[in-house]
């Protein structure tokens, strides 16, 4: 019944979107190829495998302390299988060179190798999933608040290898798994007040990025991230947007864009076209800033569908990587993964679904009016149906019945986690 149900929707929706000129089925093939990097560290809070029990530094916060966060490499594969069963289509999973396989060796972040993430690998690809990486410079004691922009030689040195070996990590998995892995760069560097040295800490970070990046590799590619501020470093990133733009443009990186990581009314969807033009790929960190760079659970708002639609309509879908990034401590986190995750395919297939044709006829008439009405009715055109058939096909829970199964595996699992 509810399976007839949801194929009599579809049949409709199918009708009402035929009528301004859009093709579903094809909609549902596209969304199917289009495939999320799932962030690893929702399932624990940023902590990672090395068993240092410091606390997470660098800028960053995860706040609340919902009970049961995977504890160990196990829970963590356990969470994330369990999550990416209530998501719909094929993701990627994301990784932070703190969540290597490190048992009970003492590696240290600048003796990282390949095989600690052997694992991983195998595990990937028995879950049909494909690795994308992360240097990780925060939560650890030569941190601080500089790292590849330290003036002190050693500190500096030590984080150039660290990522310099986390670049041959991504790799090996590229190779492994016939996809190139994308390795990400995100340091906190900054200071909390006022630094009479801009130049100085820019300088440093453009010559250990210059460094870094010098060995040629054909299974990874590198992104790079940029931020407003960190907490405890307000008053100066030295990874600022401005200085990622000019370096990415420059040598051909990909630019990151962290949707937190931008002043409260600047429109991350507009960033998109302007950097296509300059550098070859973007990578997203798709997030829900609230009153500051927060890490709440990515959400269907504004920002996340004009996006999306910007992803949609520069034709830029094999082009930008979508990736998720948050932590909310404070509710059940494989339910967050989830609600996540959902939201940016529901802001996806609304984008896929728009009459873009039409809406471009209009434009290029003059045709302001019937643009922008057209633009309004179709918010209200039955996407929801679309979605609920997406669901369907790739036999997930349809609607809110994924609560339930993230209500079970709490019960069954993440509640007796002590
Ligand atoms: C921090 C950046 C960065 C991290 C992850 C854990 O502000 O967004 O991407 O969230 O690397
Ligand atoms: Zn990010």
């Amino acid at each position: 019944m509810k399976e007839q149900l949801i194929e009599q929707a579809y049949a409709i929706a199918k009708e009402r979107y035929a009528a301004v000129g859009v093709d579903t089925d094809a909609v549902l093939k596209t969304l199917q190829r289009i495939a999320l990097s799932l962030h690893c560290w929702q399932a624990d809070d940023v902590t990672g495998f090395e068993n240092r029990g410091g606390a997470l530094t660098g800028g960053i916060q995860a706040t609340g302390n919902y009970p049961g966060r995977a504890r160990n490499i196990d829970e963590l594969r356990a969470d994330i299988a369990r999550a990416k069963s209530l998501i719909p289509g094929s993701h990627r999973l994301n990784l932070h060179e703190i969540y290597g396989e490190f048992g009970s060796e003492r590696v240290d972040r600048n003796q990282v190798e390949p095989r600690h993430f052997a694992g991983w690998i195998q595990w990937a690809e028995e879950q049909g999933m494909k690795l994308d990486f992360n240097s990780t410079s925060f939560s650890h004691p030569k941190s601080g608040d500089l790292t590849l922009s330290n003036p002190d030689r050693e500190i500096r040195e030590f984080w150039i290898e660290h990522t310099v070996r986390c670049r041959a990590v991504a790799e090996e998995m590229g190779k492994a798994q016939g996809d190139p892995s994308i390795m990400n760069v995100w340091v906190h560097d900054g200071s909390k007040d006022m630094t009479v040295n801009r130049m100085k800490y820019r300088e440093l970070l453009k010559d250990s990025l210059d460094r870094i990046f010098a060995t040629k590799y054909d299974h990874m590619k590198d992104c790079i991230e940029s931020k407003v501020f960190g907490i405890g470093l307000e008053s100066y990133t030295v990874g600022s947007n401005d200085f990622y733009i000019g370096y990415g443009a420059s040598r051909g990186k990909m630019i990151t864009l962290d949707t937190g990581h931008f002043h409260p009314t600047e429109s991350v969807a507009d960033k998109i076209s302007s950097l296509l033009l300059y550098t070859p790929e973007v990578m997203l960190h798709v997030s829900r800033p609230v009153r500051w760079d927060s890490d709440h659970v990515t959400i269907v708002n504004d920002e996340t569908l004009e996006l999306c639609k910007e992803i949609v309509r520069c034709d830029a879908l094999d082009k930008v990587h979508i990736g998720l990034d948050y932590f909310d401590a404070s509710i059940n986190r494989i339910g967050a993964y989830v609600v996540g995750a959902r939201a940016t395919q529901k802001c996806l297939i609304q984008a896929l679904l728009e009459p873009l044709a039409t809406l471009r006829r209009y434009e290029a008439a003059g045709q302001g009016f019937e643009r922008l009405a057209l633009l309004e009715e179709a918010k209200s055109l039955p996407w929801n149906a679309v979605w609920d058939m997406f669901c369907l096909k790739n036999g997930v829970p349809v609607g809110e019945e994924f609560i339930a199964e993230v209500q079970r595996y709490e019960k069954e699992v993440t509640s007796k986690r002590q």
